[in-house]
């Protein structure tokens, strides 16, 4: 655990969060400002600042975010449908908390991507 690092806080309990699966290493809660009728951030339980730095560490661990973002969009109905998969990482991208998390959005079209 990272002090003062928000995500942390949450995997910890020190937060509250709508949690909606969990894994060994991965915990799935609701995004507090949503952007879609389904947003849903996955991170890891142990602290990664970003998607470079899990990949890099711990290329399985990687991989189990995207499964459980995958199982996560199952769960909230979005597999006919489709969804977006999306991760912040470092300063141009707007990431705001340096944990590592992928946003699952969707529920309506999402349209095009734009930056
Ligand atoms: O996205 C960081 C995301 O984290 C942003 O969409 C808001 C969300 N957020 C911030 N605080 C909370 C809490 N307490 N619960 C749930 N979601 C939260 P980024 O990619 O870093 O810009």
């Amino acid at each position: 655990m990272v002090d003062n690092c928000l995500f942390c806080r949450i995997v910890a309990g020190e937060i509250p969060a709508t949690v909606v699966h969990e894994t060994q290493n991965t915990l799935a809660f609701r995004d507090i400002a949503p952007k879609a009728p389904v947003h849903v951030l996955v991170i890891t339980k142990d602290h990664h600042a970003d998607v470079a730095a899990v990949a890099a560490a711990d290329p399985a661990l990687a991989g189990e975010v995207l499964g459980s973002a995958a199982e996560v969009a199952r769960a909230e109905g979005l597999g006919e449908r489709g969804y977006r998969l999306m991760f912040n990482s470092g300063p141009d991208s707007g990431q705001e908390v340096a944990h590592v998390h992928a946003h699952v959005l969707g529920g309506r079209p999402l349209g095009p991507m734009l930056c």
